[in-house]
């Protein structure tokens, strides 16, 4: 007889994708009390005339398909559209102590945020204020500081590139580069990694590309839960016979196997299609050696070839003309042993050997990767050897193939293209003054983690966070929630209450906007704004859903606000033209960026327009000129890993959430129903440790410095995953995420990379 599973704990056989994913959307619609209206809704996403979807930034067919469907872009939709309201009245109701103890998931989903508010001390609440006193407030509080570089200015992905424009022009005014945003705790080792190796810090693929590529190597990302519309390309590429080649420590069932809902036949008949062709378990962390691994072993046919008196296996041609550095590469991995690739990377030499045959055997290649890559302490460094492996073929800067980094939030990238970035270049700097009329400082400012540490240490006074759930998100609440708690200011614009909104500072703020699905109407009329997807595609996208309450203003009118309350007449900025018409918004960003030439125009053609890529032309804006073939010394990625005692937590999302916004308590298709007090670990791992599944355990990070981080009472469940790896779901697992844990070329924490021991419940740590 088998043991009984702990509760909530049982196998889904069911493919991703099918009915199951049709009635999850159903049971979504309903909780959110969203009736005829929300199917609308769904039905105007992604379409040439309606909204960008909030869920994922991975591109559309043009932008100009009919609807596509997508489990958790529709619960994206659903959650911001809800009928539910967080009104002033539930503030009178709760106070912040209170509403502390709440889950994350409880606080939102209460519903949309209704009105600006103010927390008063005195009786522990938040209570309604007019914009204008806010404003006041904000700019009074802004300018009493001793600095411009004691505030920090947030940026979370949703972002559009109207706002994020505006904010960075308004920030820059004030005078400091401090722009901690989303992208550094994501895609940071890619725009860190990427320009280093091939000049340009994007993705080099379009979505066409994979109708003419041969082979797709998909590194570190679950698409069935995290770009569901991926599914779509993936579906076809196999169906056409095209291989897919997975490395990942989890077998997750999207890539395992696949139920289009839109395929009648599949749908009728209960059918799916295999999508991985070879899905490598991957030890957490091990993508460097299985990378190092391949390019060995490349090395070594292309010798066996030449001796052979072939042609060998490596793009000469291409090499010769746009490379730079191959001899030191192969010194490198030929300095590097099998011994050492095979256990960093759990992999047997045959695993690796098939990967290859895989690559020489096509002729175009794609390589997507995602946060199993860059969350690690050496995340730049995977980026980097993946794109060297795509460069010996000469796989970058041709049809069908190229690197593929499938972002996260929706325009996570445009905000970053439109001047979110705390290093501004000269061509930024330039373009503004000649936009603007003044020259901004071009001091470093602080990234994601450096905001954190100068908040902590009291350096910094004053936050800003435009979206996004700052202090969540962030590794390390026993540092961060502390650190917010001592701001004297703290301003979050957002379209509903979470975690950070209570950890009221001194004066903290909360200021409601407009969501992407809603109307944004503004004195000439209704407004679209722009994103950039993932394959550097730009397009409009207009809400049209009457806004869930009348006090409600879009960011760029709130960024406005604040920057005229704070610059008063300092510099000749017309803030309210500006927001008039998001028409002049467009035009400063075209002379800042000439590479939006014409954007009013182009934007408005059906599908929008692509930014420039050089690397996907083949030319290489690097120190060289030339694509870098560049080195990364060593295999481990953390040396205390070595001990058999320790274990490596990977920290992920679940089917059911979006970030740190958790819409229910199910990971369908792990098989994880009502909870995530859970850690996966795998049989031998348990057996080693005397455990068994369902038994109760602490996890122990084993921090360099610092206090014991720990979490205690979560339940063990036996999970098919190599040995010494395990998971968690995010982001309840940062409390065991030490601050000072990330990559130091990017600064991108190792969320994935996480040491830690393990042991039963209430025992002490050997
Ligand atoms: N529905 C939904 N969509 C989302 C989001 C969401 O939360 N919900 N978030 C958005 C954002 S901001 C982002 S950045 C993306 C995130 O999308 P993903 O990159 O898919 O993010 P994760 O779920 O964190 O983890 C990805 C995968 O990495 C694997 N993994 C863990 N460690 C390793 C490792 O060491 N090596 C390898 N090869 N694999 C590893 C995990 O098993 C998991 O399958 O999705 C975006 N889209
Ligand atoms: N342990 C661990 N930590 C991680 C990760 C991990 O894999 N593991 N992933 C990291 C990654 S990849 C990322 S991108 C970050 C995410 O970090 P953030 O982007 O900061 O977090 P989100 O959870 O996406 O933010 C949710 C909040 O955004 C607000 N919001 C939603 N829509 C809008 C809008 O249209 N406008 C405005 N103004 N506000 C809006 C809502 O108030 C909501 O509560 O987390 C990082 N943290
Ligand atoms: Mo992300």
């Amino acid at each position: 007889m088998t043991k009984k599973r702990p509760e909530g704990i049982r196998a889904y056989n069911e493919p991703a994708g099918g009915w199951g994913a049709l009635k999850a959307v159903a049971e979504t619609l309903a909780r959110q009390q969203i009736a005829a209206q929300g199917t609308a809704t769904l039905l105007k996403a992604n379409q040439p005339e309606g909204f960008d979807c909030p869920g994922c930034a991975w591109p559309d067919p043009k932008h100009t398909s009919s609807f596509e469907f997508c489990e958790n872009g529709a619960k994206a939709i659903t959650w911001e559209s809800t009928a539910k309201r967080v009104n002033p009245d539930f503030f009178a109701t709760h106070t912040v102590a209170e509403l502390w103890n709440w889950t994350d998931h409880e606080l939102e989903n209460e519903g949309r945020l209704t009105h600006p508010m103010i927390y008063e001390a005195s009786d522990d609440r938040y209570r309604t204020i007019e914009w204008d006193e806010a404003f006041a407030i904000i700019g009074d509080k802004l300018n009493a500081l001793e600095s411009p570089h004691q505030a920090e200015f947030y940026t979370s992905g949703r972002a559009s590139n109207e706002a994020a424009f505006v904010y960075q022009l308004f920030v820059r005014a004030f005078g400091t580069n401090n722009f901690p945003d989303c992208s550094n705790m994501c895609h940071e080792a890619t725009s860190v990694g990427l320009p280093e190796s091939i000049g340009v810090g994007k993705g080099t693929v379009t979505l066409e590309d994979f109708d003419h590529c041969d082979a797709i190597f998909s590194f570190g990302h679950n698409p069935g839960t995290n770009h569901p519309r991926m599914m779509t390309t993936l579906h076809e590429a196999s169906r056409r016979g095209t291989p897919i080649v997975v490395f990942n420590p989890f077998k997750e069932r999207a890539l395992e196997k696949f139920a289009a809902p839109q395929n009648p036949i599949e749908m009728a008949t209960f059918s799916s299609t295999e999508i991985a062709s070879a899905y490598h378990q991957v030890r957490t962390g091990g993508d460097l050696a299985a990378i190092k691994g391949m390019i060995k072993l490349i090395f070594e046919r292309d010798e066996q070839d030449l001796k052979q008196g072939g042609p060998g296996v490596l793009d000469r041609p291409f090499i010769e003309a746009h490379t730079h550095g191959i001899d030191d590469l192969r010194r490198d991995v030929e300095a590097t042993q099998w011994n050492d690739i095979l256990f960093y990377s759990g992999l047997t030499r045959d695993a690796i050997e098939s990967a290859v045959d895989v690559y020489l055997k096509a002729k175009n290649v794609i390589l997507c990767y995602g946060m199993g890559l860059t969350q690690h302490a050496n995340g730049t460094h995977n980026v980097q050897q993946a794109t060297n492996l795509l460069l010996l073929r000469g796989n970058i800067g041709r049809e069908g193939a190229g690197i593929c980094p499938v972002r996260g939030h929706s325009n996570v990238q445009g905000d970053r293209t439109v001047g979110i970035t705390e290093i501004p270049n000269a061509s930024l700097l330039d373009g503004m003054e000649k936009a603007f009329g003044f020259r901004p400082t071009g001091d470093k400012g602080h990234n994601a983690i450096e905001a954190i540490e100068a908040i902590a240490e009291g350096r910094s006074k004053a936050l800003i966070c435009l979206g996004g759930n700052l202090a969540v998100a962030m590794s390390d609440p026993s540092v961060t929630f502390p650190g917010m708690r001592k701001l004297d200011l703290a301003v979050h614009i957002s379209t509903k209450l979470n975690r950070s909104h209570l950890l009221a500072g001194k004066t903290c703020i909360v200021l409601p906007c407009l969501g992407r699905t809603d109307l944004d109407t503004q004195s000439s009329g209704p407004q679209s704004v722009t994103v950039e997807d993932s394959m550097s595609m730009v397009h409009a996208s207009r809400g049209f859903l009457n806004p869930p309450s009348q006090f409600l203003k879009s960011e760029p009118a709130i960024l406005a606000g604040i920057a005229k309350a704070t610059l008063g007449a300092r510099y000749d900025i017309d803030w309210d033209g500006l927001i008039e018409n998001y028409d002049r918004i467009r035009d400063k960003i075209e002379i800042v960026f000439p590479d939006f030439r014409d954007f009013n125009k182009r934007v408005r053609v059906r599908g929008g327009f692509r930014l420039d890529v050089p690397a996907s032309y083949r030319e290489w804006r690097t120190a060289t000129s030339k694509a870098n073939f560049l080195i990364a010394p060593g295999l481990d990625e953390d040396p205390r890993l070595k001990d058999p005692e320790m274990l490596v937590l990977a920290t992920m999302r679940s089917h059911d959430q979006y970030n740190t916004t958790v819409y229910g308590l199910d990971d369908r298709y792990r098989g994880v129903f009502g909870r995530r007090d859970v850690i996966f670990m795998s049989a031998e791992d348990l057996a080693a440790r005397g455990l068994e599944d369902g038994d109760l355990i602490d996890v122990h990070a084993v921090a360099k410095d610092g206090p014991q981080r720990s979490v205690r009472g979560y339940t063990a469940i036996t999970y098919n995953l190599p040995k010494g790896s395990v998971g968690g779901y995010y982001p309840e697992m940062n409390a065991i995420v030490a601050l000072s844990h990330y990559d130091r070329k990017s600064g991108t924490p190792a969320y994935k990379g996480v040491p830690v021991k393990i042991v039963r419940a209430g025992a002490s740590l050997a």
